[in-house]
């Protein structure tokens, strides 16, 4: 008899919702808004869909309800699996670890053992929920270990794993104490998606090391219990956003006339650059600030007529170097407004909360300038999401080459952040760049974003994850050496 369940189950550390807790005390569920709800939602409702996730409190979970056409089962955290699962482990071992070690990760062996469990039991929800034979597609980092277990428990399941994150080059990963069981977790997968091709490339790498196994392009072979093997695929599936959304918001009656009213309020600057990040230390704000700091010093800009709104959204406040990096960030800013602001005109506008939607796009739409200078970042959706709003085709964008972004989006100024010097070049460049060479980057910038979707994403990954294994190893083969020529055979 078939087993009953859902076709088509989506493993994320954290569910699709918020909790909102009424003034008479009851308690309903709004979606948090979010590429990867909007992009799986349709997914969800034609596949009969289920979706395992923490509901973001400690304690006992809410019983499994449904909500926008998705059957939501939340697992449960205790306080202090939050702290060691959540915090420890995952933002303060793996996030530094995969990140470059741009902060120090910490290795201790409880927050590794509450990984474990925390793992085992997300895929315990997922084996429940599951049909005979259903698509299971497990997200990021927090959930490594969960395509193995759930191998072990369910091998008739299709399973697929998209980490949005980088993936470190082996001379970092290996630092990692658990590395081999990190590398065999992954392995439990049929397909890995990453961001980058040379995400893709380090873990293939990471197999050959750590594991010894061997590897052809894009594929790696994973002896199974049996005698047999099985074929594993990695290779890049670069996220992206509801490109469309974002431009119908952004030609909005409402978004226009917020824009109008925020350059006015801004002092009716003749340029307005802008940051938008998660407060944390891979975006490279205080890289940022330094060269704006210094452009102004060098009397390269003109406070009077040019002004950087900086939105540093407040993200893992309970982390140790979360709150440091705001401190440093605060001085900074705080610095440059003193020695460079006037009575009601600051430098740099700093905002240290989350901003509704609408207000994003028209920072969007008012900013002249939009400047991406992470330290190492998977993708960005930020610097999409300023292209996909910039209808009007103005506008430039300074991006990072360390992000996932910079492999598509190759008309944007591209900087080292680093390169305190070469970043303010860049950035004078953009504040000054002719409206003709902003439209025709702008075009091919947009021909991109509007195009490749967080729908064509969703698809593509899923397609792939169908695909028997010898079919999709020879595309890809063909994309990696037409694209990137990076194909590795190493046995190293
Ligand atoms: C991870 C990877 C990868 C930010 N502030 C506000 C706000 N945001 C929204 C942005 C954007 C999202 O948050 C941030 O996405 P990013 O991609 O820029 O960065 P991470 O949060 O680090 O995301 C990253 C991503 O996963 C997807 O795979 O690209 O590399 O690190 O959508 O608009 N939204 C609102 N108010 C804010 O104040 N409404």
């Amino acid at each position: 008899m078939p087993r009953a369940g859902y076709d088509f189950v989506v493993v994320a550390n954290r569910l699709p919702v918020d909790r909102v807790v009424d003034a008479d005390g009851t308690t309903t569920w709004r979606t948090s808004p979010g590429g990867l709800v909007t992009a799986l939602e349709p997914v969800m409702r034609e596949a009969d869909g289920a979706w395992v996730g923490w509901s973001g409190d400690a304690g006992e979970a809410p019983e499994p309800f449904d909500q926008g056409g998705m059957h939501l089962v939340a697992v449960p955290l205790s306080k202090k699996e939050v702290a060691r699962y959540y915090e420890g482990f995952s933002n303060g071992t793996l996030w530094p670890l995969y990140h470059d070690v741009i902060a120090q990760p910490e290795y201790h062996r409880e927050w590794w053992e509450a990984y474990v469990k925390v793992n085992d039991r997300f895929a315990d929800a997922a084996a429940e929920q599951a049909s005979q034979g259903a698509t299971v597609w497990v997200q990021d980092y927090q959930l490594q270990l969960v395509p193995a277990m759930l191998r072990e428990r369910r091998p008739d399941l299709r399973i697929g794993f998209f980490n949005h994150i980088p993936f470190p080059p082996y001379e970092l990963f290996a630092q990692l104490p658990w590395r081999r069981q990190v590398v065999e977790g992954l392995l439990g997968a049929d397909l890995l998606g990453f961001q980058r091709m040379s995400d893709a490339n380090n873990f293939l790498r990471a197999c050959r090391r750590a594991l010894g196994l061997s590897s052809r392009v894009q594929q790696v072979s994973v002896p199974s219990p049996d005698g047999g093997s099985r074929t594993v695929r990695a290779t890049a599936f670069p996220i992206s956003i509801d490109s469309r959304a974002v431009d119908e918001m952004a030609r909005s009656p409402r978004v226009q006339s917020r824009v109008a009213e925020l350059r006015f309020e801004l002092g009716a600057p003749r340029r307005l650059a802008l940051g938008v990040d998660r407060l944390d230390y891979t975006k490279g704000i205080t890289h940022r600030l330094k060269a704006w700091g210094e452009l102004l010093a060098d009397g390269r800009i003109d406070p009077e007529d040019t002004v950087l709104v900086q939105v540093a959204t407040p993200s893992r406040e309970r982390v140790e170097s979360y709150r440091q990096l705001r401190d440093e960030i605060e001085l900074t800013v705080g610095r440059i407004n003193g020695d460079h602001g006037s009575l009601g005109h600051p430098a740099v506008h700093y905002l240290h909360h989350n901003q509704p939607r609408d207000e994003m796009e028209a920072l969007y739409q008012a900013a002249d300038v939009m400047l991406v200078t992470s330290l190492r970042d998977g993708m960005n959706l930020v610097a999409k999401e300023y292209v996909a709003s910039r209808f009007d085709e103005g506008g430039v964008l300074v991006l990072s080459e360390f992000t996932g972004a910079a492999d598509e989006l190759t008309q944007a100024l591209s900087v080292n952040p680093h390169d305190i010097d070469g970043l303010k070049d860049a950035i004078a460049r953009a504040l000054e760049m002719p409206p003709r060479e902003q439209s025709r980057r702008m075009r091919a910038l947009r021909r991109r974003v509007m195009e490749h979707d967080v729908a064509a994403w969703a698809a593509a990954f899923l397609k792939a994850l169908q695909d028997p294994p010898a079919v999709t190893a020879a595309t890809a083969a063909t994309a990696t050496a037409a694209t990137a020529g990076t194909a590795t055979a190493e046995g190293s």
